[in-house]
């Protein structure tokens, strides 16, 4: 494959968006994935109780993938149980767990079913707000079923409490939609990286199928049908379903416009645009025939550019297939095989319970703070009413500004303007602080990463990260420390944007950043 050279055409991406609207006003398009909602715009992950009806609401409220809101707040864990997979993806090492749904480059403690359930207890009786059991791999969930199926009915036996959620490429899913409504998953995500077959064989070299291996474009052509198939089966039975795209500049950059337009069509409640990650030390096809991921701002480009279609998820991390907690963090490494031997289970639903009413207190609170904040943004100020900024927020979890710069291993980024705040999506940075002292190496590559922000929302900060971030044009900002997110950057901004109202400073455009790549460096992640 030539090195691939061609950069996602942000113009291009306008155009589309422009066409993806105007067939959301066509008659028969549905505003939401017909599974999904009332049709109102808002319907999809950062969306709330107002915007779809009841039972979605019940179905999405609590699980961090489905609602941006909910993802500060639950976590979900990955169970290992699933080796074999059915085709091969040109960005997929084997050897690694499936990229579909995890970071490439990672390998995860494979389990079989009763060690599985016997985590998720473990799990479970730790972490009260996980609240979501997921099958992503390490290859493909139902390549196998067997293992997948057995797994989800022992522990909806066990944990009646913890949605199940699955992952697939879509190949065997039309035969399998039968099992999935049997045991209740109520969430199933389907790769779809292609709708036409010319754009699948770039793709995927090939698929088992029918016993015998299938090439070219009649393997990326039964993958389609199947994928096309799956999901309109399971918008018929009611199962949410989520896509996942990759975007691989050059390959299906301006392609996935129509991907979102043809999943919405059948149904699908959020589409999750992913960028590739190809280091060549991955081993990977792409990897090492130099196919490069996007940018920071090409994929929200490609993502800003679906708007109006698919509704849109941005908070995804790539997690690893056996991931445990809060999207952003992992703490797999507490409950592996031989520590979870050793622990004391014990399953307490009404802890649970409990634990998850404070927890929605807490949401509520968060709520009502960004409302307020918002009411109080709308004031004319006589600054450019149309500027946007984008700001990254060092946070733990709880929705709050809650964590030490030296300590962040992702930054959130949020898009603010007068009328609105939207998260974008999170950067993955290493690690700064390494016991004790600063690695000043690692600055510049953390400056890289949220090169396009404003500033930089933290609970703490030392001199030298703020002599650097404050000389690449970023603003370290530590007053709102443990204040919730959206009132500390919206208080930020209104502030940002009086001092350029007193002419003590003049708004400029930031550039681009940069897509971490690599494996991390650095304690908390090292080991993912
Ligand atoms: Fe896991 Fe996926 Fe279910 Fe979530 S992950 S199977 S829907 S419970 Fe979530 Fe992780 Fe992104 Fe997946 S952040 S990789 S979207
Ligand atoms: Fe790899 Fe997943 Fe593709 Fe299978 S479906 S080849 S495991 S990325």
């Amino acid at each position: 494959m030539s090195h691939s050279t061609a950069f996602v055409s942000i113009e291009g991406l306008r155009k589309g968006r422009q066409a993806v609207s105007d067939m959301r006003e066509a008659p028969g398009s549905s505003g939401c994935g017909s599974t999904g909602g009332s049709g109102k715009p808002g319907c999809g992950s950062s969306a709330g109780p107002d915007d779809m009806p009841p039972e979605i609401w019940d179905k999405i409220k609590n699980h961090p993938c489905y609602s941006e809101e909910a993802h500060h707040h639950y976590a979900r864990m990955h169970v290992a149980v699933a080796p074999a997979c059915n085709i091969q993806c040109n960005y997929c090492n084997r050897k690694y767990d499936c990229s579909n749904e995890s970071r490439p480059g990672v390998v995860s403690q494979k389990l079989t079913p009763e060690q599985a359930v016997r985590k998720v207890l473990a799990v479970a009786s730790e972490i009260p707000q996980m609240t979501v059991l997921g099958i992503a791999g390490p290859g493909d969930a139902l390549a196998n079923p067997r293992k997948t199926f057995d797994t989800f009915r022992m522990l909806a036996g066990q944990a009646p409490d913890i949605k199940l959620c699955l992952s697939t490429n879509g190949l065997a899913l039309p035969e399998m939609v039968d099992e999935i409504c049997k045991y209740n998953i109520d969430h199933v995500t389907i790769t779809i990286n292609m709708v036409d077959p010319r754009v699948g064989e770039k793709i995927y070299p090939w698929i088992f199928w029918d016993h015998r291996r299938i090439t070219g474009y009649e393997a990326a052509r039964i993958l389609h049908e199947q994928q096309m198939k799956g999901l309109e089966m399971l918008t018929a039975r009611g199962v949410l379903t989520k896509i996942n795209s990759v975007l691989i500049p050059g390959i299906n950059d301006s392609h996935l416009l129509e991907v979102n337009r043809e999943v919405k069509k059948r149904g699908a409640f959020l589409h999750n645009i992913m960028p590739l990650i190809s280091e060549a030390e991955h081993g990977t096809y792409f990897g090492l025939n130099g196919q490069r991921g996007p940018t920071a701002q090409e994929l929200k480009a490609v993502q800003d550019a679906c708007m109006g279609g698919a509704n849109l998820m941005r908070h995804c991390r790539q997690c690893r297939a056996d991931a445990v907690g809060l999207l952003g963090e992992d703490r797999s490494d507490e409950f592996t095989l031989d520590k979870i031997e050793q622990m004391e289970i014990v399953y307490d639903l009404d802890k649970r319970r409990a634990y998850q009413r404070q927890v929605e207190t807490e949401r509520q609170a968060q709520h009502a703070a960004k409302e307020a904040a918002l009411a109080q943004a709308a004031a004319d100020d006589g600054v450019d009413a149309d500027m946007a900024v984008l700001v990254a927020v060092a946070t733990e979890g709880h929705g709050k500004v809650n964590q030490h710069f030296g300590h962040a291993t992702e930054f959130q980024i949020y898009e603010l303007s007068k009328a609105q705040i939207t998260f974008v999506g999170h950067r993955r940075v290493d690690l700064y602080c390494q016991g004790g002292f600063g690695e000043e190496e690692q600055l510049p590559s953390i400056v890289n990463a949220i090169n396009d922000c404003h500033a930089v929302l933290v609970a703490k900060i030392g001199a030298c990260p703020r002599d650097e971030l404050k000389a690449a044009g970023i603003e370290p900002v530590d007053r709102y420390a443990h204040e919730f997110i959206e009132k500390a950057a919206l208080d930020w901004f209104a502030d940002y944007r009086a001092r350029i109202g007193r002419g003590e400073l003049t708004h400029q455009p930031r550039g681009d950043a940069r897509i971490r790549q690599g494996a991390y460096t650095g304690g908390v992640e090292a080991a993912a």
